[in-house]
């Protein structure tokens, strides 16, 4: 079982990336259960990339595990794909999401309703590159709200081929389809890739042959001790002490980034 930090105080959020995760082994554990201190990550960035990265990076240098973090939002092309990176912030300031979705209906205004859900996903490992993964899911606004299932903008949205909001469908539907779940799909292809490049890797490395293997096996292959030698040691010897890592559970694969394409 491989285990990635979440930074992510959204308990929907979470939730969803649990259950979409687990048939791939992976547990997802929110920072909150590690991290003693509450505070929360100010969101500075100017795209959901940067706060992405942001989120993830903070997390990650604080409790030195992998860690992935989501920005996300509804970007209603009429309006400029508002209210995109600042979704959370604008239902926060009207005081709420039904109160939002009265002002993006005035808004609107029976315009053009094409809108569509962005997943920006960070994922950092300490000391190596964070990558991102982003995912969308396009289709349109519809008013008054409908459903009752998920969460923030889900009773407007309708995504594209459905008829029924994100609110009306269940979570396994909306898990298979959303702007999450494709950017999720792509991490989990880069995780499977990664472990097929180092299994490879093991596979045809030659056994042996470099100056370094070369020292080591002299250094494990001591040259056989004379009788008095023998004798002569009297004090036992230490125990070997064995080290474990700390991380291990959490870094099952070790993922090796060298590269960062997606930035
Ligand atoms: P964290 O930063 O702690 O993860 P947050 O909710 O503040 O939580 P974001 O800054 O990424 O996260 O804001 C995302 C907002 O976009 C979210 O609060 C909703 O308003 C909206 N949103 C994103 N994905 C959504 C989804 O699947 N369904 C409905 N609304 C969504």
């Amino acid at each position: 079982m491989k285990k990635f930090v979440i930074a992510s105080s959204n308990e929907h959020k979470i939730a969803e990336f649990k259950k979409m995760l687990s048939p791939f082994n992976i547990k997802v554990v929110p920072y909150k259960e590690i991290l003693k201190d509450d505070f929360e990550i100010e969101e500075t960035g100017t795209t959901f990339a940067e706060n992405a990265k942001l989120k993830a990076e903070t997390i990650a240098e604080k409790t030195k595990l992998p860690t992935f973090a989501d920005d996300s939002g509804l970007c209603i092309k009429a309006l400029n794909d508002e209210p995109g990176l600042f979704s959370a912030r604008y239902a926060e300031d009207l005081g709420g999401y039904e109160n939002a979705f009265e002002k993006l209906n005035e808004r609107l205004n029976g315009k053009d309703s094409e809108a569509y859900f962005i997943c920006t996903i960070a994922l950092t490992i300490p000391n190596e590159t964070t990558h991102i993964f982003e995912g969308r899911c396009n289709g349109f606004i519809v008013f008054p709200a409908r459903g009752k299932t998920g969460f923030g903008y889900d009773p407007i949205f309708v995504p594209n081929g459905m008829g029924r909001t994100f609110a009306e469908i269940s979570e396994e539907e909306k898990n298979s389809i959303s702007h999450r779940a494709f950017a999720m799909e792509k991490l989990v292809k880069f995780l499977e890739d990664e472990e097929k490049k180092k299994e490879s890797e093991l596979k045809s490395k030659p056994k042996s042959t470099s100056k370094k293997e070369m020292v080591e096996e002299q250094i494990s292959t001591p040259e056989p001790q004379k009788e008095e030698e023998v004798k002569k040691e009297s004090k036992p010897k230490k125990k070997p002490v064995t080290q474990t890592n700390p991380m291990e559970e959490f870094i099952d694969v070790d993922v090796k980034l060298d590269s960062d394409e997606n930035n």
